[in-house]
């Protein structure tokens, strides 16, 4: 026998035989206000998927991983086999999880759910095995340096129709804290510049304050209103549960990020010494990052984010884990979740049994002069509309008119200079 390869012809690619055949992948970086990442996938018929890939503050590594490792590897491929192309970018690459990898992923996914959306004719929630409710409840931002600027911008959200609202405020003796504004104007945490502007960040005097911060605020709003706070990683577990039993009489939705989340059986402490709900996975990019904290059900909600997980196979998967331990989802909504994304999210919270509640913090005017999304928002719930597929599109020559600007997200010392968490 002739010692020679031989060639299958019945395995090789036919980039013609298919409609659905992957013809280009291409990575739009665009600025309107704030940078998004956005790959955007064509077949052979002319189907067009978007994806996001925004990842704040890194976002050119992305485009980078997107356009230099996997655009290359998924031309010619078919669109239709989404779980096999989620499966060839993870598994295959050998260098498995991390943001970057994954966010790169997460784009490639949703866009591949809004083009077999849009080849079938059927909005992606549909595909998803259809709507388990009418609508999806969401919160929005309330931020004033003090009490009385804090308040009015609570009783502006709930004019606006929000019966869940996230309340931030300043605390005494510090100058920037995270996600507050010292006007009017929404909170964007990345500053545009060559370097990371500091922070400031003192743990005692922020545990001083924030309890009879929220305390007030929910003698303000009253008991039916759904309050939340985001903590951002800054405490240790002590000090999570001296803050978690103080404000248990505020009755919070929940508190959110009290700790960073990489020592996940340190959250058994808190856990087991105060019933404040607690919400955990803003910064998570796997189900394997959150394996412990859904199985040993140390949290309440689970906050991965279409983008930051894989994109909807995956958070698919994170959230069918959740369910069988009674952990609800919760995904990360903020301004640097492109509207695709936020669209994505919303689909999937449409057709999961085990979605609570999605973060929604809108976007500046410009943001939508790029991205047209056929998600509506109505007292307080968002539906992501009935187009085939998810419901963006984006402007392309609205992207081109906005560059992108370099930006980092800041960072915090502590008073004596030593660096903490942001
Ligand atoms: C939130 C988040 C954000 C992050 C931001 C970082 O709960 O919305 O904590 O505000 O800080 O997305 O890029
Ligand atoms: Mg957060």
């Amino acid at each position: 026998m002739p010692c020679r390869a031989q060639t299958d012809r019945s395995t090789e690619k036919n980039v013609n035989a298919m409609s659905n055949t992957i013809v280009s992948a291409d990575v739009i970086v665009t600025s309107p206000s704030r940078n998004y990442v956005t790959v955007k996938v064509t077949t052979a018929d002319g189907l067009v998927g978007w994806g996001d890939a925004t990842l704040n503050g890194r976002e050119l590594s992305v485009a980078s991983y997107l356009r230099d490792h996997l655009a290359p590897a998924l031309v010619g491929r078919d669109a239709d086999r989404i779980e096999d192309v989620w499966q060839l970018f993870y598994r295959g690459v050998y260098w498995r999880r991390g943001p970057v990898t994954m966010a790169a992923i997460g784009a490639v996914d949703t866009a591949l759910w809004d083009i077999k959306g849009k080849a079938l004719g059927v909005p992606v929630y549909q595909l998803l095995g259809g709507a388990v409710r009418e609508q999806i409840l969401t919160y929005t931002h309330a931020t004033g340096w003090d009490l009385p600027a804090l308040c009015e911008s609570v009783d502006h959200v709930l004019a606006r129709g929000f019966r869940a609202v996230r309340v931030q405020s300043g605390v005494p003796g510090l100058n920037r804290v995270y996600g507050v504004t010292r006007g009017a104007q929404a909170y964007e945490p990345a500053g545009r510049g060559s370097g990371p502007a500091e922070e400031t960040w003192d743990t005692g005097a922020y545990l001083r304050h924030a309890p009879q911060m929220l305390r007030a605020i929910r003698e303000h709003v009253g008991p039916d209103i759904d309050l939340l706070h985001d903590v951002h990683h800054r405490l240790t577990p002590t000090e999570a549960v001296q803050l978690g039993k103080a404000v248990e009489p505020v009755n919070l939705f929940w508190l959110e990020d009290v700790t960073p989340a990489e020592n996940q059986q340190l959250l058994r402490q808190v856990r087991a010494q105060t019933s404040v709900p607690l919400a955990i996975g803003e910064v998570f990019n796997t189900v394997w990052d959150c394996q412990q904290l859904i199985t040993e059900r140390l949290i309440d909600y689970i906050r991965t984010a279409v983008v930051h997980a894989g994109g909807i196979s995956h958070i698919r998967k994170i959230l069918n884990l959740a369910e069988v331990f009674q952990v609800k989802g919760a995904p990360h909504g903020p301004s640097d979740v492109s509207p695709i994304s936020l669209s994505a999210s919303l689909h999937v919270g449409l057709s999961t049994t085990n979605f609570a509640i999605q973060e929604y913090m809108g976007y500046d005017p410009l943001v939508s002069e790029v991205f047209r999304s056929s998600f509506t928002f109505r007292d307080g719930y968002l539906h992501p509309g009935d187009e085939p597929g998810l419901g963006v599109t984006v402007d392309e020559e609205a992207a081109a008119r906005f560059p992108y600007e370099q930006a980092y997200l800041p960072i915090a010392r502590r008073r004596d200079g030593t660096m903490t968490d942001w």
